[in-house]
């Protein structure tokens, strides 16, 4: 089957906003280390826009996204209601963090490519959700890589030995350059499990609309 094609507000989203058929919530989490680029990255997703003097997140930060998927090939339209938590990294917060990823379906693991410790601190989060995920939870786990707009490759070895060894999904981004991010959210979308969607408010308000206007 063809992959669906992803409607962004980047795209056609901001001319035609389609109807979906379906639609589905999902709660997204983003934890590492402070300025390590978690809500550039999310302000590149939700809104194609970056901030070079981004103050550092106090507590955490919740933005909703909506996120239209069309599949070529029978043309339904899927709108998946994003549920972004991006915590906030500096380690005085650090406690706070189980009240975000409880209930999340995916966790985005992100470490700065220039600032190897930044690994570290990944590799933290990726051990505290596995084992989390050990009591019966199922949150996916996605390791990102930020700032390759920086990176020259010095820390390469080093990354790809620990990456290899985490066995999870890794992506390299730039939330300055945009480079990487579809990618990482396309991954999220074509992973979701289909069970989640339920008949679309956008279709049912259509619906009875129909009804209203059909009646009397
Ligand atoms: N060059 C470059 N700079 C980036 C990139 N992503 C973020 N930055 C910069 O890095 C700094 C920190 O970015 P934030 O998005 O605030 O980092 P954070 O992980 O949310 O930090 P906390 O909220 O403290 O946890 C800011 O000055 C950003 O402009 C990137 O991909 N490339
Ligand atoms: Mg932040």
């Amino acid at each position: 089957m063809a992959r669906p094609s992803v409607q962004n507000k980047r795209s056609s989203q901001s001319l035609f906003t389609p109807i979906a058929s379906k639609e589905a919530d999902l709660k997204i989490v983003l934890l590492g280390e402070s300025a390590v680029g978690k809500s550039s990255l999310v302000t590149r997703f939700a809104s194609n826009a970056f901030d070079a003097d981004k103050e550092s997140t106090i507590g955490a930060a919740f933005i909703v996204k909506k996120y239209y998927v069309t599949d070529p090939e029978t043309s339904e339209v899927k709108l998946i209601n994003f549920q972004i938590w991006d915590t906030a990294g500096q380690e005085r917060y650090q406690s706070l963090a189980p009240m975000y990823y409880r209930n999340a379906s995916v966790a985005i693991i992100v470490f700065d490519l220039t600032d190897i410790s930044s690994l570290k601190k990944a590799e933290f989060w990726i051990a505290e959700l596995e084992a989390y995920n050990r009591e019966e939870h199922k949150i996916q786990i996605l390791l990102v890589g930020n700032k390759s707009d920086l990176s020259k490759n010095e820390n390469d070895n080093q990354i790809l030995e620990t990456v290899e060894r985490l066995e999870v999904p890794y992506f390299k981004t730039s939330a300055k350059e945009g480079t990487g991010v579809d990618e990482l959210f396309k991954h999220i979308v074509d992973s979701i499990d289909e069970s989640i969607f339920v008949k679309s408010r956008e279709t049912l308000d259509l619906d009875q609309k129909s009804k209203k206007s059909s009646c009397c």
